[in-house]
């Protein structure tokens, strides 16, 4: 499992994108899979639901490789979806009006996981809320009915199943309560900087995350397995 030299710093690459989590998330799934119900919520003067609307935005196709912050890293992703910067301005300011000082972002899933970012950071230009992957609709492995895209960030950054978006300003500090220790979550988790977390070195942490990967990536697959086949009866019946 030596470092590939393309790669960032500690990671390796794996030729299967596993569906992966947080262990607590293995068994939660979304519930409304094929149409995008999108919360924007916080700081802003209007509390807005996002439908359709987000389909009339630019698409944009992008290829990206994900890295997890377990040290893991699949490459040449081909994401379709709309530039969250274009969503921003395009929806959120007019529609739901953040305020002024809203610099820190929410990104929460339908399952319950969320995570967050600085709002500089989402607007860079190779953020995107991607409703396909691989020339397909997202599948409930991977995030459907959309999920964040930033590639620059370690894949806990990305939330899939997104449903909702909260912006808060400085008086209201987010505090992950996903996550089970604070060092967990770094507040910007770049890949390049090796921010895997919080006050801890980030290649210490690889010592640490690396024999998660396996057991994880089992654990995910064997609870997908029961839950399609849940569906499977459901529609049967
Ligand atoms: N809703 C939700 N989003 C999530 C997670 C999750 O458990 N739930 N896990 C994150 C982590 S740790 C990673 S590495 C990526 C994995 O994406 P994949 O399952 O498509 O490989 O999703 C991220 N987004
Ligand atoms: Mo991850």
């Amino acid at each position: 499992m030596s470092d590939h030299p393309q790669l960032p710093p500690g990671q390796y690459e794996l030729a299967q994108l596993p569906r992966f989590g947080l262990q607590k998330f293995a068994r939660r799934f979304p519930r409304d899979v094929d149409k995008v119900v999108l919360e924007v919520v916080g700081d802003v003067a209007r509390n807005v639901t996002v439908l359709e609307e987000i389909h009339r935005l630019p698409r944009v196709e992008q290829t990206a490789d994900l890295h997890c912050v377990t040290t893991w890293s699949h490459r040449g992703l081909v994401w379709s979806g709309y530039r969250f910067r274009d969503f921003y301005q395009g929806i959120v300011v007019p529609w739901a009006r953040p305020a002024a000082d809203a610099e820190v972002v929410v990104l929460r899933g339908q399952d319950g996981y969320a995570s967050s970012l600085p709002l500089e950071d989402l607007l860079a230009d190779d953020v995107l809320l991607a409703d396909r992957l691989n020339g397909k609709p997202l599948s409930i492995a991977h995030g459907s009915p959309l999920r964040l895209v930033a590639p620059a960030h370690y894949g806990y950054k990305n939330t899939k199943h997104l449903c909702s978006i909260e912006f808060r300003g400085p008086h209201r500090p987010y505090r992950s309560r996903v996550f089970p220790f604070r060092f967990m979550d770094h507040p910007r988790a770049r890949v390049a900087l090796e921010e895997r977390g919080r006050g801890i070195p980030g290649w210490l942490l690889r010592y640490l995350y690396r024999p998660l990967v396996q057991p994880t990536i089992r654990e995910f697959q064997a609870a997908l397995k029961v839950h399609l086949e849940r569906l499977r009866e459901q529609t049967r019946e």
